[in-house]
């Protein structure tokens, strides 16, 4: 029989506190001190194994060996993602409920969302030209709700999108936090929730009839593998889990000018691309840049890898953000290379942003391809609809604070269309 071995582990009785004071940057530092993929360590009052890299992604996304149910913390559930939504899920239960979420990233439906992404921008550009200077952070979250909102067949009236914008942007900045922030972003998901439910609500009673290939309609009318539809609460939370992250995908908005801007030179490469070079673009400010830290899961039943015992119940995070910025890898990691991505064999566990493995048969990220959709048609258009100038400003991020959001929100002057 092979030798068991123990898990490095660091002691203390607790380390909650170091994850929110060294954030991103957590568990790539203890997997660099303790030269393993992986360490044991409490969190959260429980004992939690940490890893990271392709192999440990490999693993962690086999549902032989890892489950959803009572991983994501309550209090990432009561901001974040909601209760009870596919993020919780498992087995048939999980694939029935991802594939409705699937069925609505076919070509057809991501060509729309180019097209009414493109119109947005383009009126939003038109109100950014008349003021003398704009936040992108700040428009983009506007612009990415009126995007997520036409896309998934949502009403929205121009007086309630700021209140709309403010409530999802709170959602997304608050996941981790406590205090006010925290209180702010359970309040915001109540009234995003109670937005959601009165739509699914009118669908169901055929007041609304919105497009069939949209999100509305899908969600409302989705039934379970017993044949019920699902439950108004759950519904509300699933709606949200479409329109909340494109909403995020402002955060990407505001790393892609920030790129543009860091490194001047990939401009230049840009306007002389045919177009193949902005897929290796948007995939470098996807790996480079801080979003998403890390995924958490439970070990299903007890199992052994690289002879390390894992015992069934325990709480394990997928380092996200250092399996991306792992040295045997990726060359030169901590460099923004675009290039680099003309030779990746294109794994499903080692550039993990959104998260890895198979989008339809596990927990990866359902909205991969809206993400790189939406960044490749601002990236366009920044680079040859655009002129701006940047202002002296705070061009920092921190590497703390969960997610990240560029400090000064990236100011822009000056803006003109070309
Ligand atoms: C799951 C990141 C955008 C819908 C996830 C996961 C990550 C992630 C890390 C979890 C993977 C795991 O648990 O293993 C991001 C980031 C985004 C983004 C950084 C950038 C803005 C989107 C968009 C949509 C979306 C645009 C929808 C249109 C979902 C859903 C899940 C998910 C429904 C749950 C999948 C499941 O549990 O099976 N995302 N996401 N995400 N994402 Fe995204
Ligand atoms: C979304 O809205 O689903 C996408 C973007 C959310 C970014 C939030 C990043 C920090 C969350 C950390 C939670 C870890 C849960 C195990």
């Amino acid at each position: 029989m092979a030798l068991q071995k123990t898990i490095p582990k660091e002691t203390g009785i607790d380390h909650s506190l170091d994850l929110l004071r060294e954030g991103y940057m957590f568990i790539p530092n203890r997997r660099h001190s303790f030269q393993q993929d992986l360490f044991a360590t409490r969190l959260l009052g429980q004992r939690a194994v940490c890893m990271g890299g392709k192999e440990a992604a490999e693993i962690f996304y086999d549902e032989t060996k890892f489950k959803r149910s009572s991983a994501a913390p309550k209090r990432v559930q009561k901001t974040l993602f909601g209760e009870k939504g596919v993020q919780t899920l498992d087995g048939k239960e999980h694939r029935h409920r991802k594939q409705m979420f699937m069925s609505l990233m076919e070509p057809e439906q991501l060509e729309l969302l180019h097209t009414i992404t493109y119109k947005h921008l383009d009126l939003m550009t038109t109100d950014w030209e008349k003021e003398s200077s704009m936040v992108m952070y700040e428009e983009a979250k506007k612009l990415m709700t009126r995007v997520a909102c036409e896309w998934a067949g949502i009403p929205l009236w121009a007086s309630e999108l700021d209140k709309r914008a403010k409530d999802l942007g709170t959602l997304i900045e608050s996941s981790v936090s406590m205090g006010v922030q925290y209180r702010k972003g359970k309040n915001a998901r109540k009234r995003s929730e109670n937005w959601m439910k009165d739509l699914i609500a009118q669908v169901r009673n055929k007041e609304r009839n919105p497009e069939e290939d949209t999100a509305l309609y899908t969600i409302a009318w989705h039934r379970d593998l017993q044949g019920k539809l699902l439950e108004p609460d759950v519904a509300a939370v699933e709606l949200l889990n479409i329109i909340r992250p494109i909403v995020a995908i402002a955060i990407y908005i505001s790393f892609t000018t920030l790129a543009l801007h860091q490194f001047p030179e990939q401009k230049y490469k840009l306007e002389e691309s045919e177009g193949e070079y902005y897929q290796l673009f948007v995939q470098e400010v996807r790996r480079y840049y801080p979003f998403f830290p890390f995924a958490g899961a439970r070990v299903k039943e007890d199992f052994t890898w690289r002879g390390y015992h894992f015992k069934k119940g325990m709480l394990t995070l997928l380092d996200l953000y250092g399996t991306n910025h792992d040295v045997h890898l990726w060359e030169n990691p901590d460099k923004f290379y675009p290039e680099r991505f003309t030779d990746w064999e294109g794994s499903p566990f080692d550039f993990i942003p959104q998260g890895g493995g198979n989008h339809y048969l596990g927990h990866r990220c359902a909205g991969e391809w809206v993400t790189i959709q939406v960044m490749k048609v601002v990236l366009d258009y920044l680079v040859n609809r655009l002129d701006y100038h940047v202002p002296l400003q705070d061009l920092s991020f921190s590497m703390v604070s969960m997610p990240s959001i560029p400090k000064s929100g990236i100011k822009l002057s000056k803006v003109e269309k070309v």
